[in-house]
């Protein structure tokens, strides 16, 4: 296991978001210079077996998996966790009621019940036994709480101080919806980089992980700026699009 390492050395990660249901792009965005790749169970396609199998093809070139899951799906947290991945993103994660949940499927006793049965990820990180994956897997493995509702972030502190959350990640059209009541979505809108700024330092002085999908990836030097160490650049097609049209520019001159 090795994102949490790779976070504690305090630079800023960025995670391709797969969303194809196909282990052979997963594998693919994981041999881009990503530093990490995340499966994305709520809005992406794949199923449990293209997401265990991308957890493999991820693993395979040398870099950490990420799920996000769907929302409440606490189960299946606990059985990402199980395949190997190395963290878990939880949406909609709106009370403390909500974070607490969230961490009791993420983290062994005593801090929480996450049954016992990693052996998939064993076969992964074969570095580890089964005795000293139990005495790390607390630590190494992470539960990121989506803040992106106005209710999460007014329970912010609570979720940021609720045992076994590592950190948060902000889901900015989402909270863009909650912010204008229902009237839009604009993950760039003004108001909201104050809040998000706000999301960033109160992480940070809790001692969180603060994390973020960025929607424009210019904005990542600045989100780095707040206090956040992980964003997410785009999703599979959106990478495809990007490097396509830097090539049919360049190939039309
Ligand atoms: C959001 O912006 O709402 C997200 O969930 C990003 O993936
Ligand atoms: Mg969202």
């Amino acid at each position: 296991m090795q994102l949490r390492d790779k976070l504690d050395q305090d630079k800023m990660l960025i995670t391709a978001w797969s969303t194809s249901p196909s282990e052979e792009m997963a594998g693919a965005l994981a041999r881009c210079p990503f530093d990490t790749v995340t499966v994305d169970m709520q809005h992406g396609a794949h199923t449990e077996s293209t997401a265990f199998a991308s957890a493999k093809a991820i693993f395979a070139a040398g870099k950490p998996a990420i799920m996000r899951i769907p929302v409440g799906r606490n189960d299946l947290a606990s059985r990402a966790l199980d395949m190997g991945f190395e963290a878990v993103i939880a949406p909609m994660i709106n009370s403390v009621a909500d974070a607490e949940a969230f961490a009791n499927a993420m983290k062994y006793p005593p801090v929480g019940e996450r049954s016992w049965g990693p052996m998939k990820a064993l076969q992964l990180h074969t570095s580890y036994s089964p005795e000293s994956y139990f005495r790390s897997a607390n630590q190494k493995t992470m539960a990121l709480a989506m803040i992106e509702t106005r209710a999460a972030f007014a329970a912010l502190d609570g979720i940021l101080a609720t045992k076994g959350i590592d950190g948060v990640f902000v889901g900015p059209s989402d909270l863009s919806i909650s912010w204008s009541g229902g009237t839009g979505v604009d993950p760039k809108n003004k108001e909201l980089q104050e809040v998000i700024a706000q999301i960033g330092s109160r992480a940070k002085q809790a001692g969180k992980f603060a994390a973020i999908f960025a929607v424009d990836p210019a904005d990542v030097p600045r989100f780095g700026k707040m206090g956040y160490r992980l964003a997410a650049l785009n999703t599979d097609p959106g990478i495809i699009q990007a490097g396509a049209s830097v090539m049919l520019d360049k190939a039309r001159g």
